[in-house]
């Protein structure tokens, strides 16, 4: 929890929440990212250079940093996940995600019964979260968000379905791969005119099933474009990204030097 209220809160009520992007499997910078006043850190595991040690210790330093931990987990790996939220996380995202039945078991794997089959053993998470463990044991189905990827043309015309898992707290769009899903292979282009309108109706359909909408945004105009369309959780700032760019920015600023 940062602010008295859990991410879980800030989601379903409340302004967009801007998370940056963890690639970078070092702690640290995930938790400068926090300390520069990044609400919440999202570590990848599925493109990202993270494995288990270092995503675990990456979400203890976002806790130091005072920010809340999401994890975007590999392709079809509940269990992953699982341990993760054991470690701390607060949000977990699955990637290509195309079926409701898919949601509906990873949406389980991240509740305790009756929601869903999580099984006990979060120490290290009721400690980073400020609650006892039994506390942890009461509050995590409500506290801890499931987010299901949706990004491909599967996933578009099953979203129906998908959003009426009852165990599953929202969608998290993927608009590159849905923008080479859309277009048969053709092109990447998340910032496609064509992404942008799926991307709106996605937004409606989860708003009207109740459920917690989450983009991946490349850009600040796409950041606004997208909160105007009802996004709560919205991705803005790779950590590779962002190091890229000031080391560039740095350099060129001193420019040619005399001699
Ligand atoms: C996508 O845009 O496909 C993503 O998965 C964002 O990380
Ligand atoms: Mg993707």
């Amino acid at each position: 929890m940062t602010n008295g209220l859990s991410l879980a809160e800030k989601l379903r009520s409340g302004p967009p929440v801007i998370t940056a992007w963890s690639v970078l499997s070092s702690p640290i910078v995930s938790e400068m990212l926090a300390r520069a006043g990044y609400p919440a850190i999202t570590i990848d595991l599925q493109h990202g250079m993270h494995d288990f040690d270092e995503a675990r210790e990456t979400l203890s330093a976002i806790a130091l940093g005072g920010a809340h931990r999401i994890v975007r987990l590999p392709l079809y790996d509940n269990a992953l996940g699982a341990r993760l939220l054991d470690m701390g996380a607060e949000c977990v995202i699955a990637p290509m995600i195309n079926t409701a039945g898919e949601a509906e078991s990873f949406a389980r794997s991240v509740k305790y019964p009756p929601a869903g089959d999580r099984s006990y053993g979060p120490f290290r998470a009721a400690a980073l979260s400020g609650q006892s463990d039994g506390d942890y044991l009461r509050n995590a189905n409500s506290q801890v968000v499931s987010l299901a990827m949706i990004e491909s043309r599967e996933a578009v015309d099953a979203l129906d379905e998908i959003l009426a898992v009852p165990e599953l707290d929202g969608i998290f769009v993927g608009p590159s791969d849905l923008s080479i899903s859309l277009s048969n292979g053709a092109a990447v282009d998340p910032n496609s005119a064509e992404t942008a309108e799926v991307c709106k109706m996605i937004a409606e359909k989860a708003v009207g099933a109740g459920k917690i909408p989450g983009i991946f945004c490349l850009g600040a105009d796409k950041v606004r474009e997208m909160a105007g369309y009802g996004y709560k959780l919205i991705t803005h700032g790779i950590d590779v990204a962002l190091l890229d760019g000031a080391a560039r920015a740095a350099l060129a600023d001193v420019g040619d030097l005399p001699g």
